[in-house]
């Protein structure tokens, strides 16, 4: 029995909780907020600094080792969770008001936010969009817009 337990445990770390798509990445790398933290509390336009370590910024459409472009998730689940999480892994990741592309290889951005409560995170995309395997992504921040 305690072997059975064992290789059933061997199988889920084995297991990548993590796909992404097909573009390796630095595990390694880090993206992460350069000036905010959770529980901030700002003012609208909010500047979002992006920061990367580990790994470089090129545009959308670059195909470069261990590079990509930022991507900043806006009031959504974190990436891979909610209802698309698995598509949006393998296929890449959707370009709407929750989901900005910064495919000029942008390392900023200034937005207008409603007063309330925000989630952002960075995630880290290939040349086509697709987060890298493994993703490189940010923690879920929130903020509060006064
Ligand atoms: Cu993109």
């Amino acid at each position: 029995m305690r072997i059975l337990i064992a290789s059933i445990a061997a199988c889920l770390l084995s297991a990548p909780v993590f796909a992404g798509g097909e573009t390796p990445s630095n595990p390694d790398a880090q993206v992460y907020f350069v000036n905010l933290s959770d529980g901030d509390t700002v003012t609208s336009p909010v500047t979002v600094v992006f920061g990367l370590n580990g790994m470089g910024v090129a545009p959308a459409g670059t195909e470069k080792e261990n590079t990509g472009h930022h991507h900043l998730l806006i009031d959504r689940p974190a990436l891979g969770e909610g209802e698309d999480g698995a598509d949006e892994l393998s296929y890449g990741i959707p370009s709407d008001d929750n989901h900005l592309h910064f495919g000029g290889g942008q390392t900023e951005v200034t937005l207008e936010l409603a007063p309330g409560p925000h989630t952002l995170q960075l995630v880290l995309g290939d040349h086509g969009h697709v987060p890298h395997a493994t993703p490189i992504v940010s923690d879920v921040i929130t903020i509060t817009v006064e």
